[in-house]
């Protein structure tokens, strides 16, 4: 199997900036049967969860901590484009932390507030901040449908303090002094991307999304993976070290097309 290998000048973008949006990572056939899996799965609708933004509207995701053998999720998770990728950037092996599905539904979804993954993941017994996560657009993302905006190099100022926000405090935010603070020496960047374009993203960039107006959809895959040598010290609500196998990219397309061809089985 061929590793995929970072080039010089995307460890670069990567060290300095945080971040590396990376155009059709999945393929058109990928991401299709990626949207249309997603949209037919009932199982995931029904586990979704509601957070409220601090405006009052609704963020749904579905989240997992597992992974399974049968599911195009998985297997993006799996695939050796992502997963090597990750090692480079993380400087280690790397495991499967989770992965969800943002549901960012037409005029109803809800924006997500400033924050850094590690800004939450630190209470759960992640002693270092080498995590990270790819989201990887089902839907077109655009401004208009809220997209995610990032702080470039924000990475680099450390873990800034987090606390709750949102309506009901259902989300965790970093404290928006420094973020302010921040936005007046970095660049703001607004991530649009087209369905299989991949935005990787270090645990302590700051990034946030807003509402969706707009009478479009804007779901997402996020994976979310952390270093071999970070394994948590205590128990959380996501998973310590457990190794995880690099699938051949070929896989995703392979469970993709019979977990799509099972569910248009059981619906005839
Ligand atoms: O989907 C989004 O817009 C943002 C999600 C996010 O910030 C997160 O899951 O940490």
């Amino acid at each position: 199997m061929m590793q995929t290998v970072l080039t010089l000048s995307e460890r670069q973008q990567w060290e300095n900036d945080g971040y590396l949006l990376r155009r059709g990572l999945l393929d058109q056939e990928e991401v299709y049967l990626l949207r249309d899996i997603a949209r037919r799965d009932r199982e995931l609708q029904a586990a979704a969860s509601l957070r409220s933004d601090a405006k009052g509207g609704e963020t749904k995701l579905t989240l997992w901590n597992e992974l399974d053998d049968d599911t195009i999720y998985s297997a993006v998770v799996h695939s050796r484009r992502i997963v090597d990728r990750m090692e480079q950037m993380l400087g280690d092996e790397v495991y499967h932390y989770h992965h969800k599905m943002m549901l960012k539904e037409p005029r109803t979804g809800g924006a997500w507030e400033w924050r850094q993954d590690y800004g939450y993941w630190y209470g759960n017994g992640c002693l270092f901040p080498h995590m990270a996560s790819v989201m990887i657009a089902v839907d077109p993302a655009t401004r208009e449908n809220g997209c995610l905006k990032v702080i470039r190099g924000s990475h680099q100022m450390g873990r800034i303090d987090h606390g709750p926000v949102g309506k009901d405090n259902d989300q965790t935010g970093a404290d928006l002094e420094r973020v302010e603070e921040a936005l007046k020496r970095l660049e703001l960047v607004y991530c649009e991307m087209e369905p299989g374009t991949a935005l990787f993203f270090h645990g302590n960039l700051l990034h946030s999304s807003e509402q969706n107006h707009s009478d479009k959809p804007r779901w997402s895959l996020i994976c979310c993976y952390n270093a071999k040598f970070n394994d948590p010290y205590k128990a959380g609500p996501h998973p310590g070290y457990h190794y995880l196998e690099k699938w051949p990219d070929e896989r995703i397309k392979e469970i993709g097309t019979a977990q799509w061809e099972c569910m248009s089985a059981q619906s005839v």
